[in-house]
């Protein structure tokens, strides 16, 4: 076997703690909601049952109207912020004690991780008996899921809203600055609270302790009203976020054949796959900015922040040639970087490339802080499976190319300085999602990424 995959699976088996497996050692010691989605799409391939497993775990911690909470608790208590005392969902959820867990969610990756694993069950010789409790166990729970985003989270619909950054797993994005800057409150309505954040990373490139507050402040604020609040139009952060939508979109697409596979009728499934992408194309693409952007819903306005995330429709498949065509040029030109020391050029030319969060002229990029300009190999999993979904192999597989060489270059660390090689990130430099999606890559692609 490949020494690098050998070496992701190790990272994959260090981190799971029966049950579920945690993002990193230390930073992220419990269940993280897309992170297990894409520890799935890794494990699937040599090792299919904890695949379910992991996707068990979540769901069995959603909540009643169908939420699936942003982090599940382990047992282990005091060791990230913020803690279950905290979030106090048990309490406002009525579900006991029991299950722990945030009053949050993120991106719905989920369904299409469940997809990948049934894709990989005959080639790992699963029993079809295996495959079928699979689905009936987890079908209904993915279209509960999805059932609460159309409900309780398209409050100015089709388009679903993120009401907390973390919301969208790019959490100190600048796309969020102006609606947290917006945000109105005194010093009491920010809970006192004590950050664990910034003992298992580099403090300067975490988020501020300002941001830190408006996070609380937020969590407070949802949590007075079980996270369930009873005008949500009132409340003070609402982004219709491109890579949410888009990764519904096509989560529906996959839960249409999941239900299909199990001897069901996905139609109504793709009506609504197919509603949230024509509201995705009609409400966020740019023509200046050359990609898609968020959608303030407080203000009323787009966010004129070009991030990596503005390109996620490329997860639609392409329906507009023209689209598709401007946002290769913009990845190519403003977000894909060669990996340093691999001899390659700039995006344009041929080779592996590193997608950027934020492009290195933006005024607010930085080389390594959380989201604000670093590469994440998920984001870049991501749009690899967009571009080919728009038929976009070449593209793709230089997308791929460049996750091998990160990884090959600085190891399997949670976020990648690409113009250094540089592993940033939580300090043990054993990530879950980099070492899933790199197996995933090797898997279906060859080791090195199709060389
Ligand atoms: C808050 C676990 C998570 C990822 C997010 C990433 C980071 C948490 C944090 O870590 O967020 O959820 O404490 O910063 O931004 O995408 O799911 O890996």
């Amino acid at each position: 076997m490949n020494p690098l995959v050998a070496e992701a699976r190790s990272v994959l088996d260090g981190n799971w703690t029966d049950g579920a497996t945690k993002p990193a050692p230390a930073l992220y010691p419990h269940q993280w909601s897309w992170d297990s989605a894409f520890v799935a799409i890794g494990n699937r391939h040599h090792r299919w049952e904890r695949a379910v497993a992991e996707l068990r775990s979540l769901f069995d911690a959603q909540w009643p109207n169908g939420l699936v909470p942003h982090i599940v608790f382990s047992d282990v208590d005091g060791d990230y912020f913020p803690s279950p005392a905290f979030w106090q969902a048990d309490v406002v959820t009525g579900t006991g004690a029991t299950v722990r867990t945030s009053g949050i969610c993120q991106p719905p990756v989920h369904a299409t991780a469940l997809r990948l694993v049934i894709d990989a069950a005959s080639a790992g010789g699963i029993d079809r008996s295996r495959v079928d409790a699979a689905l009936a166990e987890l079908v209904p729970r993915l279209a509960a899921w999805h059932d609460y985003l159309h409900r309780d989270r398209a409050v100015a619909g089709p388009l679903v809203e993120i009401w907390h950054p973390w919301e969208s797993g790019m959490d100190n994005s600048p796309v969020w600055d102006a609606p947290l800057a917006a945000l109105r409150f005194g010093p009491d309505d920010v809970p006192d609270f004590q950050r664990v954040d910034t003992e298992h990373a580099n403090a300067a490139d975490r988020p501020t302790d300002d941001d830190y507050d408006r996070y609380a402040y937020l969590v407070a604020n949802l949590r007075a009203e079980g996270y369930r609040p009873a005008n949500p139009a009132g409340l003070p952060f609402r982004v219709a976020d491109v890579l949410f939508n888009s990764a519904l979109v096509r989560a529906e697409r996959d839960l249409a054949v999941l239900i299909e596979l199990a001897g069901g009728n996905g139609a109504e499934r793709s009506r609504l796959a197919d509603r949230v992408a024509d509201a995705i194309e009609t409400q966020l693409w740019d023509e200046e900015a050359g990609l898609y952007l968020d959608r303030d819903q407080v203000a009323g306005a787009p966010i004129p922040v070009r991030i990596s995330g503005g390109l996620m429709p490329l997860l639609l498949g392409s329906t507009n040639r023209a689209r598709t065509a401007a946002l290769i040029d913009t990845l190519l030109s403003d977000f894909a970087v060669p990996v340093a020391g691999t001899g390659a050029g700039p995006g344009r030319e041929a080779g592996g490339v590193a997608v950027l969060t934020v492009p290195v002229d933006a005024p607010d990029f930085d080389a390594t802080r959380y989201w604000r300009g670093p590469s994440w190999i998920n984001m870049m999993w991501l749009l690899a499976e967009g571009l080919d979904s728009c038929g976009e192999a070449e593209v793709a597989a230089r997308v791929r190319r460049g996750v091998w060489e990160l990884v090959s270059s600085a190891g399997f660390a949670e976020y990648f300085d690409p113009r250094r090689g540089l592993a940033l990130g939580g300090a043990d430099g054993r990530f879950s999602w980099s070492a899933a999606l790199l197996i995933d890559i090797a898997e279906r692609f060859g080791a090195s990424a199709g060389d």
